[in-house]
């Protein structure tokens, strides 16, 4: 018997099938997203042991992947509202221990709905590119993503005899069971078709609730970090490329307008949640790093004008610097890069984060 002084709940919804088909595709979108935030991860900040397996191909490899991540990471939210309230009454059981084993169960439900929540809401913050925390985004973001599919394993392992007992249609539908789940799937359904334009080229005129649309920018590209804020506002009149290596040299802006020019269709893919194709014309950076004499097989490591910021140095793996697409780009969409797209010179390469696509390029290394 239930104690008076607790809430009644009468939806006959609460009940473990309506539970059952929730959890399958919150469990479907949730491994989709946790798998694409591990190619995310491994991309942008590759760990030794990687590097000889990233490849530059398929050249929107990370834009598919990044875009799959945002979507289902969206898809998740009403997803997991749905579910919590067909459960939370259980919240309310009484007595609210049992036994050592329950106690135990209880305190892994609460640090999966935790992770998952918190997982959700930094994730849907990041899009926004509003970091309302102390912590750093990206490990805190990566850390609880296996924490919350750990908990999640945990979770269906320990429901296992429930799920299968109601992983078929029953016999005897219900009704409201069916009203409901269909306004789940429509709930779904408007997320997405509201925000999947922020990645998906033909659904950009629904792109009601995106925080960036790909096309609105100077010309004809979205901005994640201006020049401004950057604080890179001021290119020095001789700016001149750096390129170190065996035999280092210089370029001025008009001496790399006179080499050979190669003009590449290639994406920018941000991980904060949107990717924008674009028409780059510039230098190969192979042809760059064969004139500084770097060995076959080298990397490299690009320096930004910018003063200071997360992305002011980054490294290239050897696998993108062969790759006759990675180019140092001068122009964009046919114009000289504006000063928020990285003028005079940014680096774009084929299936990498934007993150790693450095604007205001100073400096080239050979490693
Ligand atoms: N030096 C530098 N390069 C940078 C950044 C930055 O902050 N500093 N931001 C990166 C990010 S996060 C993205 S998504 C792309 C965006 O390029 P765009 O502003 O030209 O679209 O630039 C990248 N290059
Ligand atoms: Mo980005």
């Amino acid at each position: 018997m239930t104690p008076n002084f607790l809430p009644q709940f009468r939806s006959p919804l609460h009940e473990p099938r309506t539970a059952v088909v929730l959890g399958r595709w919150l469990g479907a979108a949730l491994l989709v997203c946790f798998l694409t935030g591990l190619v995310s991860h491994a991309l942008q900040d590759p760990p030794g042991r990687l590097t000889p397996y990233l490849q530059s191909r398929p050249v929107n490899g990370y834009r598919v992947t990044q875009g799959l991540h945002v979507i289902s990471g969206l898809a998740a939210v009403p997803l997991l509202g749905a579910k919590l309230w067909t459960v939370y009454p259980r919240l309310f059981e009484w007595p609210p221990v049992r036994n050592a084993a329950h106690a135990l169960e209880r305190l892994g439900i609460f640090v999966l709905v935790a992770t998952m929540l918190t997982e959700l809401f930094t994730g849907l913050l990041d899009t926004l590119q509003w970091y309302p925390w102390p912590f750093p985004f990206r490990q805190t973001h990566f850390w609880l993503g296996w924490l919350a599919t750990g908990g999640l394993l945990v979770h269906a392992a320990a429901k296992g005899p429930l799920i299968v007992r109601h992983w078929r249609r029953p016999a005897a539908g219900l009704p409201q069971r069916r009203a409901f789940l269909a306004a789940v799937t429509a709930a779904v359904g408007a997320v997405t078709l509201t925000t999947a334009g922020r990645t998906v080229p033909f659904l950009r005129r629904l792109d009601l609730l995106a925080a960036r649309r790909p096309d609105i920018g100077p010309q004809g590209l979205p901005v994640n970090r201006t020049a401004a804020q950057a604080g890179t506002v001021t290119v020095p009149a001789d700016w001149q490329l750096r390129v170190d290596g065996p035999h280092p040299y210089r370029l001025s802006l008009p001496e790399l307008h006179q080499l050979p020019q190669y003009e590449v269709e290639l994406p920018i893919a941000c991980v904060e949640g949107w990717s924008a194709s674009a028409r780059w014309t510039g230098v190969r950076v192979a042809d760059l790093l064969v004139r500084a004499g770097a060995p076959a097989g080298s990397g490299l490591r690009v320096t930004s004008l910018e003063v200071e910021g997360p992305y002011r140095v980054t490294q290239m793996p050897a696998e993108y610097a062969v790759d006759p697409l990675t180019l140092l780009a001068l122009r964009v969409n046919g114009e000289v890069l504006a000063a928020d797209h990285g003028f005079p010179a940014r680096i774009i390469a084929p299936n990498r984060p934007g993150v790693l696509q450095t604007k205001w390029v100073a400096r080239l290394e050979v490693i």
